[in-house]
């Protein structure tokens, strides 16, 4: 049989290295699926197409690698989009395939039309429609290339007719398509940052996810400066939590003792992070940033200085010119401010606080205590992302990923599912909200029916629970009849797909149940009920905003005796 344009695509990802492909075959994607069938490359079907765009977004966001997912066309295409924008808001290389009908049905009010490279503008860096067999090639180069280049979701349509039409010619440039290497800043660059340095008194270091692999010299600067290094969330896996340097978030997921020492200190040094929060940011101007994207440079607050280079090798030429600090009490006060925050944090999160209700932040602390040097969690977005954020105690050799830029509820399950597609020996475990993992609960079957051991912590407390929160920070009340539903029963539900499911009501039933949960051999809920009147901390908590809550509270005491 001769080859097939897909073929050509398919022949080109298997050379590059890409092993699966997530997705949900149909019509115009079956000479796709042909080719994908008679490839080493494995098809992972799931259950709704906006998984497979979610495990192909976990992927790239973990490994910095192509991942692929694919949908079919009009109705299959639309559902890839949302799970896409989480690697486009994390700036991870995915390639999205999305089937169509062939191209003389195009434009006439045909069932299913949609406009596939206008549905995918917004969410892609590349959008193209393989038109002919003769411009597939180049096309499927620019688009993985894109993909790696500037970091985010290339699209491409593939019209079926094309797709399984005979092919003309290979991929060329295959040995181009690959992560963009690091690079050091420039010397003149680096005496400048020197320069700043030395004339600074205190200094902060604020470590981001362009910090991966930089933990020796991170340290390593810290102790030459004197300064506490400091995370976004992106960056806490870095180093373990106990970690003398390593003294915590700013922000929802942060300390107050981190907040304090980022508005005090002379100088500011935000490193491979561009933390969209301004508002915890100093607006002194006194920041050095070094990034390897300049377009993130100055964006966040206002920045003296911006270098373009990566972390690592910026940071170890850094090291070879700054002069060494002697003084040792700014890092020694954030140390004990800190530690003061870590007992309360240790206080919140015991499984004894309450005789007869679980309170979330232990949840968190019972799955990071029990769960694997190397493992890998996926939080969810809501309330949850704030208990695990806040009370997991990273390992150093764990990897955390979350809806970090998107913050969309509903994205754990599907990241970890591509994730586990990985390395199926590896524990990755989903923390979720309920309503999170009610929003795509179908992916657990894709987790069943392919074997991904992915354990799944659900956050049980019957209600959108951050929106609590939200209406009542703006002095709203809380409009329950619209935040709070009823769950199934998360353990019987895992067990009819498959899996294991288990349960604790009890505080006396958490750790047991978390324990057992992440010894089984295969995919695992454990439906945790939780406290849903549970407050998170709030470091920056200002006058304005107590008064909204107390405002909110009046109202809602007034509805619950008028009913209005
Ligand atoms: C897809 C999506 N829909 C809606 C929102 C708005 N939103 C943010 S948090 C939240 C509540 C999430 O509820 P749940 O998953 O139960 O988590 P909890 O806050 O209760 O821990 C909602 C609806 C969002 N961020 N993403
Ligand atoms: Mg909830």
């Amino acid at each position: 049989m001769s080859q097939m344009v897909a073929d050509t695509l398919v022949a080109v990802l298997e050379q590059i290295g890409v092993k699966q492909i997530f997705g949900l075959i149909g019509d115009s994607l079956n000479p796709l699926g042909d080719a994908v069938r008679r490839s080493r490359i494995e098809w992972i079907g799931v259950r709704h197409e906006e998984g497979a765009a979610l495990a192909a977004s976990g992927q790239a966001k973990l490994t910095g690698r192509l991942a692929v997912c694919a949908g079919t066309t009009g109705p299959g295409s639309t559902h890839l989009v949302a799970g896409l924008y989480e690697a486009a808001r994390d700036h991870a290389p995915v390639l999205a395939l999305s089937g169509d009908m062939a191209t003389r049905l195009r434009g006439i009010d045909y069932l299913q039309t949609t406009e596939p490279d206008l549905l995918f503008r917004d969410v892609s860096i590349y959008t193209e429609t393989v038109s002919t067999p003769a411009q597939a090639p180049s096309v499927i180069h620019q688009a993985i290339s894109a993909a790696y280049a500037r970091r985010g979701v290339a699209h491409l349509t593939l019209p079926i007719d094309v797709i399984g039409a005979k092919a003309v010619g290979h991929v060329p440039s295959v040995g181009t398509l690959r992560p963009r290497p690091e690079f050091a800043a420039s010397a003149a660059d680096i005496a400048a940052v020197v320069q700043k340095i030395d004339a600074s008194g205190t200094i902060v270091i604020m470590c981001g996810n362009g910090c991966h692999g930089a933990a020796d010299e991170l340290r390593a600067l810290s102790d030459r400066l004197k300064a506490p290094l400091i995370h976004s969330f992106k960056g806490k896996d870095i180093m373990p939590f106990d970690d003398p340097h390593w003294m915590g978030g700013i922000g929802m997921i942060g300390t107050k003792a981190d907040y304090n020492a980022t508005m005090r200190c002379d100088l500011l040094l935000m490193l491979g992070t561009d933390y969209p929060f301004s508002e915890f940011l100093p607006q002194k101007g006194a920041i050095v940033q070094i990034d390897e994207r300049a377009g993130v440079l100055g964006r966040r607050a206002p920045t003296a200085l911006g270098v373009v280079g990566s972390v690592r090798p910026t940071v170890k030429l850094l090291l070879d010119a700054v002069a060494a600090k002697s003084d040792s009490k700014f890092f020694e006060r954030v140390t004990s401010e800190r530690r003061k925050w870590d007992d309360m944090l240790d206080k919140q999160a015991d499984p004894n606080r309450s005789p007869d209700r679980i309170h979330p932040q232990a949840v968190a602390r019972a799955v990071s205590d029990a769960a694997k040097r190397d493992a890998i969690f996926v939080i969810d977005t809501g309330l949850n992302t704030l208990w695990s954020g806040n009370w997991i105690r990273q390992s150093g050799s764990q990897r955390i990923l979350a809806s970090f830029n998107n913050c969309a509820v509903g994205t754990a399950l599907g990241q970890a599912n591509g994730i586990q597609a990985l390395d199926r020996s590896r524990q990755v475990v989903a923390l979720t909200g309920d309503g999170g993992f009610n929003m795509l609960m179908g992916e657990f079957l894709t987790a069943a029916h392919h074997k991904l051991p992915v354990k799944v912590v659900v956050y049980n407390n019957s209600s959108l629970g951050l929106i609590v929160l939200e209406a009542e920070g703006v002095g709203l009340p809380a409009y329950r009849k619209a935040i709070e539903f009823p769950n199934p029963d998360f353990a019987t539900l895992a067990r009819a797909c498959g899996g294991h499911g288990f349960t604790a009501k009890q505080p006396g039933e958490l750790r047991g149940a978390i324990a057992e949960a992440l010894a089984v051999g295969g995919p695992a809920i454990v439906d945790c009920v939780v406290a849903a009147d549970e407050i998170p901390n709030l470091p920056h908590f200002d006058v304005e905003q107590a008064g909204h809550y107390a405002i909110a509270k009046i109202r809602e005491a007034v509805i619950a005796a008028t009913g209005r």
